[in-house]
């Protein structure tokens, strides 16, 4: 069986980063090995969230797996708790089978601003991760900040293509822009599909795959579609057939969300659209 690990934090309520992560990954076959960056109470679209910095844990931990010689096919990296951590992520290479990719989500920030807790040099730091990534997966907040530009909410598809190659020439091989319109907007009211928008380094070349726009915002899609991506593209699959699965589960997961009058408010119904993964994974 194929291990990865990934590094995120643990929010205890809220249905996002490892409580998501592990669920599925695990579905897809795959074992989730975990280096946790912080513990908060919930996630950081709750008021009054408590939160534990677990930076001074990680290098012990990684030391501790170095003596027992483990190794993992992937490194998947999300929300991490403080700067210094990047060294830690940047560390667990060591670790990786030949050819195992890292699968980078500068997971910072949505809706042109910064979660609480970062500050403003924490993108130019993430970016130094993102530039040794193979795959990395930002959301469009998260590509103007690594990128340094101002947010704006609507790009042509030639502006975006433009960001893309933009990043991926500072390392990263292979982009996967999360929450892409290929309408050229991203405002709710002006698209009608939304997906990904993958670049490519090895080929220059792009694609892009999107399902309709169901016109709601929940908290933790990204998450979703990062992990799903991480599992099947560690299944081997190849990332275009990666980046389908990812888009088709985040859909289903919306779809069900929206359809469930007791929803959650601060996260999607990811645990009843996980036969779903499992079958398409058969197909
Ligand atoms: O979904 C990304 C994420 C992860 N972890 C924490 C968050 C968020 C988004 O807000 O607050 C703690």
């Amino acid at each position: 069986m194929k291990r990865i690990v990934t590094v995120q934090d643990i929010s205890c309520v809220g249905k996002c980063s490892l409580t998501v992560a592990l669920p599925i990954i695990s579905a897809m076959g795959v074992e989730a090995a975990v280096l946790p960056t912080a513990v908060l109470s919930t996630h950081t679209a709750f008021k009054g969230f408590t939160f534990r910095d677990l930076t001074g844990d990680m290098q012990g931990i990684m030391d501790h797996w170095k003596a027992e010689d483990f190794s993992f096919d992937a490194v998947y990296s999300g929300y991490l708790g403080s700067a210094e951590q990047i060294e830690c992520v940047k560390k667990l290479s060591d670790f990786l089978a030949p050819g195992a990719p890292r699968i980078v989500d500068p997971a910072m920030a949505d809706d042109g601003k910064l979660y609480p807790g970062f500050d403003a040099s924490f993108p130019g730091q993430m970016a130094k991760l993102v530039s040794g990534a193979d795959i990395a997966v930002p959301n469009l907040t998260e590509l103007c900040l690594l990128l340094d530009m101002p947010y704006k909410e609507t790009y042509s598809a030639d502006e975006l293509k433009d960001m893309l190659r933009r990043l991926s020439a500072s390392g990263a091989k292979n982009v996967v822009l999360t929450g892409y319109s290929p309408d050229g907007a991203t405002s709710e009211h002006e698209m009608s599909t939304v997906g990904a928008l993958v670049y490519s380094s090895q080929d220059g070349k792009f694609f892009e795959y999107c399902d309709p726009l169901i016109p709601r915002r929940y908290h933790g899609t990204g998450d979703i579609f990062a992990s799903v991506l991480t599992g099947a593209v560690v299944r081997g699959c190849s990332l275009e057939e990666a980046v389908k699965i990812a888009v088709d589960f985040t859909f289903e997961c919306v779809r069900l969300t929206q359809n469930d009058p007791f929803a959650n408010w601060y996260g999607v119904n990811f645990e009843a659209a996980i036969p779903y993964l499992v079958s398409r994974l058969h197909k």
